[in-house]
């Protein structure tokens, strides 16, 4: 019988999309058929589970599942303690913050003592206050959080932020952050038999590909031979580079680098100020070291 793992996603929500496109870019392709709640990938050994992302902490915990892929703000909350976090996936990125009414000065965190806080993460801000010593009343709602000061509820929210927009919108300013977040993938604490853990192992070496390659660039460009070393300390994340002659032109050379980090356009500007030009940018599919 064939060895599979089996790994819970949410159904439809903010991880879905990225969920899909990560194991899409491994070559694990979900078949995407919207009310199954179970789809199996013969190819490579992975059942995939669709649910709340809610849910996920539990069926991964009560041995459910294998593995599963949630925020890891959700992770916090639940506290869930035969789970781990295996690796963290780079998207789905938002922070956990406080927000008051625009208008109102907090001068420090002691400010919140006798304030009510409405929030879907009452476990998560509760440590956090008692870990800072404060006393705040804690409301918990599941959701529309950002109404609760107009409406009365509460004088601040705690919640989930990523653009900032909806805090704008309903006229509220950020002003301390609790926690970051990102989608994580988990699994059990506990040891996986031998062959689950082969095909995890499979996964992650596949994962981790994706992952290198989306942050990593590779870079074409010419530039002055005596130039070459002012380059390296413009990309100094760069494996060595491959150096080709340029045919008819002596003094310069052709330079091909991989960089493992993202190349902003400041670092395009650096690379113009040393004197490199024709140069290219090309995004990476994958990266296995
Ligand atoms: O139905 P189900 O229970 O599965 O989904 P859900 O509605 O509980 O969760 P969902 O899909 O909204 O979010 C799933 C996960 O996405 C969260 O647990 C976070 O880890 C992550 N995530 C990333 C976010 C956001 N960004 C985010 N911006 N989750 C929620 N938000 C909300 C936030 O609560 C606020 O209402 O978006 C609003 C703020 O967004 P900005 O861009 O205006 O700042
Ligand atoms: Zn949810």
């Amino acid at each position: 019988m064939q060895t599979k793992l089996s790994i819970a996603l949410q159904k439809s929500g903010r991880l879905s999309d990225g969920c899909i496109a990560l194991f899409q870019s491994a070559g694990i392709k979900i078949s995407e058929s919207n009310n199954q709640l179970l789809v199996q990938d013969e190819d490579f050994g992975l059942d995939f589970i669709f649910a709340r992302d809610d849910d996920i902490p539990g069926l991964v915990e009560n041995g459910v599942c294998d593995l599963g892929i949630i925020g890891e703000n959700l992770l916090q909350e639940y506290n869930v303690n035969a789970a781990k976090v295996i690796l963290k996936l780079g998207f789905a990125k938002c922070r956990l913050s406080l927000a008051n009414m625009r208008g109102t000065k907090y001068g420090s965190i002691n400010d919140l003592n006798g304030q009510s806080i409405a929030t879907s993460y009452p476990k998560t801000l509760s440590k956090f206050l008692n870990d800072n010593n404060i006393k705040s009343k804690v409301v918990t709602m599941h959701g529309s959080v950002e109404l609760a000061p107009q409406i009365g509820i509460a004088d601040v929210i705690c919640d989930l932020v990523s653009s900032g927009a909806t805090l704008k919108e309903n006229g509220l300013v950020e002003f301390m952050k609790i926690a970051d977040s990102e989608a994580v993938l988990i699994g059990q604490k506990r040891d996986l038999a031998e062959q689950k853990q082969e095909l995890l192992d499979r996964l992650l070496l596949r994962i981790n590909g994706v992952l290198q390659a989306s942050q990593s660039r590779y870079i074409m460009m010419h530039i002055d031979k005596t130039r070459l070393s002012a380059l390296q300390k413009v990309l100094p994340g760069s494996e060595s580079p491959t150096i080709l002659e340029l045919q008819g032109m002596p003094e310069k050379v052709a330079v091909h680098v991989v960089s493992l980090e993202e190349v902003f356009w400041d670092t395009i500007e650096k690379l113009k100020e040393i004197g490199a030009s024709s140069i290219l940018v090309f995004p990476i599919e994958k990266i296995i070291f």
